[in-house]
């Protein structure tokens, strides 16, 4: 980080209610989306940190109630911990700080907008998953979160992403792309595209059986990623879960099925060797126990019916939205080398070959739990 970059999270961190001392600052991640730094303040001969992060507005168009979304869950989250009487609550709840004149955001003379929330410590993240203990964790964590959020009415929060998971129109919005195909890149992504094109079976399933009534929105994640949850440096066990930028009113069913995507293969969502990408029995089976187990109090069989499918629908329609860019030319997922685009879409559509041909076997998983 140069002195400049420095410089400028100094002034933001001055912005915000942090005493002490300035002291150090590194970027820590980079998302597909936002931008992640950590910032080291000296209090009291204490040493305290701090998360600035960026809001992307082009793809978060209203960000101002989407703090107030996760200003609203991450302290009702507190309360339910505190209820079952945890300790340790800055490390299983964010904790977002806020500016000094009260609100819990900042707009930068640049127009940039930032949020600071309170540095989780003692734990890591992992890009892809490497155990059944980690895949369990995953379930359990997301879980919980969706049970403590449960009493939670998902109508009392912003929409912050209209249509996110909605699968027909992303679909649309390919069959677009491949229309226009302004950058000729359809070509090169034949294979892709006529996979992409004979799944539309499977396009309406979730919708269709939500607007029947058969299965209700709740307060969920949206964004429920691997990567997203943070596991104990010591133990392994999952503290606290991440981004909370797309919670929102979904199906439960969009949650877990991003969570088959990224903890069920031990691969990298852009992982180019595809003869390692394989939906994992192990894996799965945990991180059905874990989300079971903390999903019992609210679920409903017509929920649990749908959670294999809802694997192999998340997995191809965040495929198919890799596709989409890929083909509008990487607008939307920041992207790290040519084709990035092509192959994260590739990967997902593995994935869901090897879920589709796995069903019957995970679906007696669930049926055993
Ligand atoms: C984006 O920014 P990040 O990495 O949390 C995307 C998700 C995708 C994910 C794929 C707001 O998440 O929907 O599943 O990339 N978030 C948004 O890795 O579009
Ligand atoms: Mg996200």
């Amino acid at each position: 980080m140069n002195a400049d970059e420095r410089g400028l999270l100094q002034g933001v961190g001055s912005v915000f209610q942090i005493e002490g001392e300035f002291r150090e600052a590194h970027r820590i991640k980079v998302g597909h989306i936002n931008e992640t730094f950590a910032v080291t303040y000296q209090q009291a001969g204490r040493t305290v940190r701090y998360v600035h992060q960026t809001l992307n507005t082009s793809v978060f168009r209203e960000p101002v109630p989407l703090m107030q979304n996760v200003l609203h869950v991450t302290q009702h989250l507190r309360r339910r911990l505190e209820e079952r009487g945890e300790r340790d609550l800055d490390r299983r709840a964010l904790r977002v700080i806020p500016a000094r004149d009260g609100l819990p955001f900042h707009v930068d003379a640049t127009g940039r907008f930032w949020r600071t929330f309170l540095f989780v410590e003692q734990v890591r993240t992992y890009e892809a998953v490497e155990t059944p203990e980690q895949a369990y964790q995953a379930g359990l964590a997301f879980g919980r979160f969706q049970d403590f959020l449960s009493d939670l009415p998902c109508q009392e929060l912003a929409v912050t992403i209209p249509d996110f998971h909605h699968t027909r129109k992303r679909f649309r919005r390919l069959q677009q792309a491949i229309q226009t195909d302004e950058l000729n890149r359809c070509q090169g992504a034949a294979r892709e595209i006529a996979f992409a094109l004979a799944q539309e079976p499977m396009v309406d399933t979730l919708l269709t059986a939500h607007a029947r009534g058969e299965i209700p929105e709740r307060t969920t994640h949206n964004d429920t990623k691997f990567n997203n949850v943070m596991l104990d440096l010591q133990t392994g066990e999952a503290m606290c879960v991440v981004d909370l930028d797309t919670v929102m009113p979904g199906l439960v069913l969009y949650d877990f099925g991003d969570m088959v995507r990224t903890t069920t293969s031990r691969t990298a969502e852009d992982e180019t060797y595809l003869d390692r990408v394989e939906m994992e029995m192990p894996l799965f089976q945990s991180l059905a126990r874990g989300y079971l187990e903390a999903t019992r109090g609210f679920l409903t069989p017509a929920e649990k019916k749908y959670l294999v499918l809802a694997g192999a629908l998340i997995t191809y329609t965040i495929g198919i939205r890799f596709l989409t860019d890929y083909l509008e030319g990487d607008t939307y997922f920041r992207v790290h080398r040519p084709d990035h685009n092509l192959d994260r879409c590739r990967k997902q559509f593995k994935l869901v070959q090897s879920i589709q041909r796995q069903s019957d076997a995970m679906q007696r998983q669930i049926d055993l739990l």
